[in-house]
């Protein structure tokens, strides 16, 4: 009997860890790597990645670069993404009375906007980190530098899973 119990112990532990196991990784979902996106625009109005996909909830860095000669005052860009809730033409109008904070409404920063670049004057870069919505769906990405975006500087994310 005893002997019996010893013999049965190794599998039990290698049970219960093969458990545990399980149940770290569950809590741990593989994390996808993040999505790196790199979108250049010029004095062209234009963005030229236009379209992108991610996951609900994936990491997502994107590094926006101004290789326009314009100075920024006249022909600034930034990369603004858009909550899918969020009416683009409203949000333009909002958006192109707030030169003061680069084109951006400071009350949509917690609601509305999801994630935002600075304004950039010619040859300037910047990189923005953020989180896919959990909502799949289609959202707006814009410059909105006045006049910009209905020049047709603007792109969508896609979130699938
Ligand atoms: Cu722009």
């Amino acid at each position: 009997m005893k002997k019996t119990t010893a013999q049965l112990f190794p599998v039990i532990a290698l049970g219960c860890s093969a458990l545990l196991y399980s149940i770290t990784s569950c809590s741990n979902a593989p994390e996808a790597p993040p999505v790196t996106v790199s979108i250049t625009c010029d004095d062209k109005m234009k963005y030229d990645v236009k379209a992108f996909e991610a996951k609900p909830g994936q990491k997502i860095v994107v590094t926006i670069s101004n290789k326009g000669t314009t100075p920024k005052l006249s022909m600034g860009h930034n990369f603004v993404m858009l909550d899918r809730n969020v009416n683009v033409t409203s949000f333009l109008d909002t958006a192109s009375m707030q030169a003061a904070h680069d084109y951006v409404p400071p009350e949509m920063e917690k609601k509305g906007v999801i994630a935002h670049s600075k304004l950039l004057g010619p040859g300037e870069t910047d990189t923005v980190t953020f989180n896919a919505p959990f909502v799949p769906g289609e959202y707006t990405f814009l410059c909105s530098f006045p006049g910009h975006c209905t020049q047709g500087m603007k792109g969508i994310m896609t979130v699938k899973s």
